[in-house]
C-alpha cells in the first residue's frame, strides 16, 4: 500500500471527539422500593430484586413488601408479590430462561422472632409472611409491563414446590443438563453453621444441613455430602463450579474439592493457603475466569478477600468470639485449575493482593475481559447480630453490623496482565453509599453494572450508621468512554452445543480505526451475569466463541461465530448474553438462550468449522467516531490514535476504500 494524501490530510486537522465522561463512574440512579439483597436479570429490560423479610413500610396484599422488579428504561422499580420468606436464598437460572429461588429463612416478625415450627405454612402474623426454608419461587421473566401479565408473577406458594428438607444459605450449581444441585444450608440459622464444641458437624444438633439434591428430583432422595462434615460451621453458601468434567468444585472453610454429585464422591484437592476463609460470612470475591479459545476453555477460579480468624474466634450460630470490625479483611487472592488440562496436580496459585482488604466483595465479569470487584468492607465479617461474645447488647459500635469501612471504590482486575500489575483503581469513581452485608451487583446487558441493597440489620432501619438502603447505583466500565460501540446484527435467538457457524455484521460506523485490526482485534463473548446475593453471582459465566471473520470492502465487518463448545459443562444451558468486543469496546449484550431450553441431556453436535479469516485492503477504516479509552491490554494503540483523530471524518473510510480500489 501507498499512502493516501486524503487520508494523511484528514489524520491532521480532524479533531478528536471527546467522550461523555461516564466512564468510571458510579452514579446514583434510583429507588428498588426493596433492599436489593438478591437481583438477577431478566431477558432484555428488567431487573428482579428479592430481599428478606424485615418489615419495609410499603405493603403489598397485606403483608411487608419484599419484592420488585426494575426497569432499565425508566429506572423505576414496581412492587411484586412473594409469598414465602427468601431470605437468604440461592438462586439459578433454569435452561428455559426462568429462574428458581430455593430456600431461605422461616416467618419471621419484627426483631427476627421466628415462627419455627418446621410446617412450611407457618406463618408471622405481624409481617404476614410464610415459612421459606423448603420453597422453590419460579418466575418467568417478561420484558413488558409484568403487572398486566399473570404469566409474569412470581409463582411462590406456601404449598407450592418444595425441595427435600429445610436450607438456609444453600449453594446452588447447575448441571450440564440443566438441573440445579443444592447443597448443605442452615437447617436453622445463625452466625456460622455449628454450635462450639463442635460435637456433631454434620447436623449441629439440627442446626445445619449436610445434605444435596437436585432439582427438579432426579427421584434420588436427599443424601448426605461427608465434605459438610469435614467443613461444618463455615459451609453455608458453599462455593461451586461445575467443571469441564462434569463434576462441581466446591469450596468451604479451608477445604476444597471435586464432587462426583451423581455418585456422591469427593475428590479432595489442596487446602486453601494459609486457611483463608472464602465463603459466607467471611465472604470473599469469588469467580471463574473467562474460558478463552487460547486456553481451550481451561477452567481457572479466582479467589480474593475474605477472612481469617482461628477457629475458636469464628463462634458458632450465635456470634463470634471476636469483634470481626476489629480486625481487617483478607486482600489476599488465589486461582485454582481443578482439572488442569496437561495433567498436572491442581494447586492454589499465589495471586496480585487486591488494592485494599475486602470481605463482601463481589466479581463482575464484564465484557472487556476485566474483573470488577466491588463493594464490601476493609474491616470484619459479613453477618450481623445484636452481640458478639464479647460485646453485649447495647454496645455494638456499627449498630448490629459486623463489618466497617465501607469500600466504595471498586478496583478492576485484569486476568492477562503479568503478575504484580493485575490490579487497578486507575479512573474509577467511589461510592458514599455503604454497601455491606446484604448487598449486590450485577452486570446489566448495556454492559454497565447495577449496585444496590445493604442492610446489615435485623429489620428495617433507615437511621443506623449502616442503614437499610433501596437506592441503586450503577457503575459505568471505562468502555462508556467510547464514543462509538460496536451495533452487531444476526446474532440468533438460540446457541446449540457445536454445530453450524453463525455469521455476524457490524457496520462500518461500530468501530473506528483499521478494518483489518479491529477484526483481528475482536474477542466475541458469551456471559451470563449470574444471580447475585451475599457477595456472590451464582452461575456467573463467561466463554470466548470462536471466530474468523470478513472484512468487506466498504469496512463493515461480517464475523463467523462458533457455537459453543460441544461440552454444556463449559457454560451451562439456559439465558445469557453475546458480546461483541473490537479493540476492547463491547457490544451490548444480545439476549440468547443457549441449548435445547428443557432440563435434559443436551444435544450435541460437533464443534463448529470457520471459514479462513479474509482481510480489506489494508486501508479500510472504520467510520465510528472515536474509541475513547479502553482498560483492555488487548487493544492496539495505533489504529486507537488513528481512529480518535478520525473523528468527524465519517466519510473518510468510504474515501479511503474507494481510493483503494482504483
Ligand atoms: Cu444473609
Amino acid at each position: 500500500m501507498f499512502f493516501r494524501p486524503l487520508l494523511a490530510l484528514g489524520l491532521a486537522v480532524a479533531p478528536i471527539v471527546r467522550a461523555d465522561g461516564l466512564g468510571g463512574q458510579i452514579q446514583e440512579v434510583g429507588d428498588t422500593l426493596v433492599s436489593a439483597m438478591m437481583m438477577f436479570v431478566g431477558r432484555t429490560s428488567k431487573v428482579y430484586i428479592l430481599d428478606k423479610v424485615e418489615g419495609n413500610a410499603q405493603q403489598i396484599n397485606g403483608h411487608s413488601l419484599y419484592a420488585s422488579v426494575w426497569d432499565l428504561e425508566t429506572k423505576t422499580a414496581t412492587p411484586m408479590d412473594v409469598q414465602t420468606n427468601p431470605f437468604c436464598a440461592a438462586g439459578y437460572h433454569l435452561p428455559n430462561g426462568s429462574f428458581a429461588v430455593f430456600g431461605g429463612n422461616n416467618a419471621v416478625g419484627p426483631g427476627g422472632a421466628n415462627n419455627d415450627t418446621g410446617s412450611t405454612t407457618a406463618f408471622d402474623p405481624v409481617y404476614q409472611d410464610y415459612g421459606g426454608t423448603k420453597a422453590i419461587r419460579i418466575i418467568t421473566p417478561c420484558d413488558g409491563n409484568v403487572d398486566a401479565n399473570a404469566s409474569c408473577a412470581w409463582y411462590d406458594s406456601p404449598n407450592g414446590l418444595q425441595m427435600q428438607s429445610s436450607r438456609w444459605y444453600p449453594a446452588a450449581e447447575a448441571l450440564g443438563n440443566g438441573s440445579v444441585l443444592l447443597i448443605g444450608g442452615f437447617s436453622s440459622g445463625g452466625y456460622i453453621n455449628r454450635n462450639f464444641p463442635n460435637n456433631d458437624p454434620l447436623y449441629s444438633g439440627g442446626g445445619s444441613n449436610p445434605t444435596y439434591e437436585i432439582f427438579p428430583s432426579n427421584g434420588v432422595p436427599e443424601r448426605v455430602m461427608n465434605f459438610m462434615g469435614k467443613t461444618s460451621g463455615l459451609n453455608s453458601y458453599a462455593l461451586t463450579y461445575l467443571m469441564a468434567s462434569g463434576k462441581v468444585f466446591v469450596q468451604a472453610n479451608f477445604s476444597t474439592i471435586l464432587f462426583d454429585a451423581d455418585n456422591n464422591i469427593e475428590t479432595n484437592l489442596p487446602d486453601m493457603p494459609n486457611q483463608i476463609i472464602r465463603v459466607y460470612p467471611a465472604s470473599g470475591a469469588n469467580a471463574m475466569l473467562p474460558l478463552t479459545v487460547a486456553n481451550n476453555y481451561e477452567q481457572t477460579i479466582l479467589f480474593c478477600g475474605g477472612y481469617v480468624m482461628s477457629d475458636q474466634a469464628w463462634g458458632d450460630f450465635d456470634a463470634p468470639n471476636i469483634n470481626p470490625w476489629e480486625h481487617a479483611a483478607s486482600s489476599d487472592c488465589q486461582r485454582m485449575t481443578p482439572e488442569p488440562a496437561d495433567g498436572s496436580q491442581p494447586a492454589y496459585v499465589q495471586d496480585d493482593n487486591m488494592p485494599t482488604t475486602r470481605s463482601m466483595g463481589q466479581f463482575i465479569l464484564l465484557p472487556d475481559e476485566t474483573i470488577l470487584v466491588v463493594n464490601g468492607a476493609r474491616n470484619g465479617t459479613a453477618g450481623y447480630g445484636t452481640h458478639t461474645a464479647i460485646t453485649p447488647i447495647g454496645q455494638m459500635p456499627y449498630g448490629e453490623s459486623y463489618a466497617t469501612e465501607p469500600q466504595g471504590q471498586p478496583a478492576l482486575y485484569n486476568p492477562n496482565a503479568p503478575a504484580g500489575s493485575r490490579w487497578s483503581t486507575a479512573n474509577l469513581g467511589t461510592s458514599n453509599i455503604p454497601r455491606l452485608y446484604h448487598s449486590s451487583a450485577i452486570l446489566l446487558p448495556d454492559g454497565s453494572v447495577m449496585i444496590a441493597g445493604s442492610n446489615p440489620n435485623i429489620d428495617t432501619n433507615l437511621t443506623t450508621i449502616y442503614p437499610t438502603t433501596y437506592k441503586a447505583e450503577y457503575f459505568y466500565p471505562s468502555y462508556f468512554n467510547a464514543a462509538t460501540r460496536p451495533q452487531p446484527s444476526g446474532i440468533p435467538t438460540t446457541l446449540s452445543y457445536g454445530g453450524p457457524s453463525f455469521d455476524v455484521t457490524v457496520p462500518v460506523s461500530s468501530y473506528s480505526g483499521l478494518a483489518n485490526d479491529a477484526a483481528g482485534n475482536t474477542t466475541i463473548w458469551l456471559s451470563r451475569p449470574g444471580w447475585t446475593t451475599h457477595a456472590m453471582n451464582m452461575g456467573q459465566r463467561m466463554l470466548q466463541l470462536n471466530n474468523t471473520f470478513t472484512v468487506q470492502s466498504d469496512g463493515s465487518i461480517v464475523y463467523h461465530v462458533a457455537q459453543p463448545p460441544p461440552n454444556p459443562n463449559l457454560f451451562q444451558p439456559g439465558p445469557a448474553y453475546v458480546w461483541v468486543t473490537i479493540n476492547g469496546i463491547p457490544s451490548n449484550g444480545t439476549f440468547v438462550i443457549v441449548g435445547s431450553g428443557n432440563i435434559e441431556t443436551q444435544p450435541t453436535r460437533a464443534a463448529s468449522t470457520l471459514p479462513p479469516s479474509v482481510r480489506a485492503n489494508a486501508s479500510t477504516t472504520g467510520s465510528g467516531s472515536g474509541s475513547g479509552s479502553s482498560s483492555s491490554n488487548t487493544t492496539s494503540s495505533a489504529p486507537r490514535m488513528v481512529a480518535a483523530s478520525r473523528g468527524l471524518f465519517t466519510g473518510i473510510a468510504v474515501v479511503s476504500v474507494f481510493l483503494a480500489s482504483l
